[in-house]
């Protein structure tokens, strides 16, 4: 059966996090989805839990194994190549610590059925009253800090782009998008949205920015053992930078004037 959506989750040295009763639960009451696993050169127990959960729910869980560890950006990357050939109509990624519980997927999908011009569905955790969200003190502050340099390097309105959750709807364009590998291992996720930015409009078609949609997750909590350490969002500052000179949107060239 052609799946309604392909879900890559990114795995590296996730023994100790990864809940295969989650995902069962999950696969179990969701007919139209596939779960795709990367493990990418784990050297813990990972592979043989993703082989549990593979057991459980035939034909629905493909695991893509890589010899050694190549970055969740890669990972991610190869996956949603793996869903698109699926056949999916929306293909995303799902941080395998499940700190955006899956229950959130059907929000995503209710959004994506109501409003099929939008392209892009990007999780976002803001704290308002009657959510759930938890994030630890100082990663909160220096992520808000990094937000606002995406937002205003990307000149979009952007409030979380390092949410582990993000689907995509398969369009051809789509596709270029995850074609070559990303340059920046650690903010790919910004990458990828500057890229789809780049991309050309067609006389009469809505602009790319208004087809990308931030949901308001319910709930995110912080799982501890997170794999970012401090130095990597010093290193995500540098990667901000490259992505704006690479695919910086220039205005249209002007006839030069006499
Ligand atoms: N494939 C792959 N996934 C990774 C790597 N590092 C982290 N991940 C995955 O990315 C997701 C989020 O990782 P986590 O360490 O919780 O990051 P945080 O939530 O931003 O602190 C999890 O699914 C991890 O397994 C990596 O090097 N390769
Ligand atoms: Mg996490």
């Amino acid at each position: 059966m052609t799946p309604l959506l392909a879900l890559v989750v990114p795995c590296y040295n996730e023994a100790e996090r990864l809940q295969p009763g989650a995902f069962r639960e999950f696969l179990a009451s969701h007919d139209g989805v596939r779960l795709i696993f990367v493990d990418d050169g784990s050297r813990d127990g990972t592979f043989a839990l993703q082989e549990r959960i593979r057991a459980d729910a035939p034909g629905r869980v493909s695991i893509l194994r890589m010899p050694s560890n190549r970055g969740k950006g890669e990972a991610v990357r190869l996956g949603i190549l793996e869903g698109i050939r699926s056949g999916a109509g929306i293909v995303g990624f799902w941080d395998a610590d499940l700190a955006t519980p899956l229950d959130a997927v059907d929000d995503f999908l209710a959004i994506a059925a109501r409003r099929p011009d939008l392209e892009i569905l990007i999780g976002s955790r803001v704290r308002l009253m009657g959510r759930d969200i938890r994030r630890q003190h100082g990663r909160h502050y220096l992520g808000r800090v990094f937000a606002t340099a995406v937002s205003v390097s990307l000149d979009l309105p952007v409030y979380d782009t390092q949410c582990g959750a993000k689907l995509f709807r398969v369009t051809g364009e789509m596709a270029s998008v995850f074609e070559r590998p990303f340059h920046s291992p650690w903010i790919f996720d910004v990458e990828a949205l500057a890229r789809y930015l780049a991309l050309p409009v067609g006389p009469g078609e809505r602009p790319r920015e208004s087809r990308i949609y931030e949901v308001a997750v319910r709930q995110w909590h912080h799982v501890p053992g997170s794999k970012l350490r401090w130095f990597d969002y010093i290193r995500s500052f540098f990667e901000l930078g490259f992505i704006h000179r690479r695919y910086r949107r220039r205005p249209a060239p002007r006839g030069r004037g006499c």
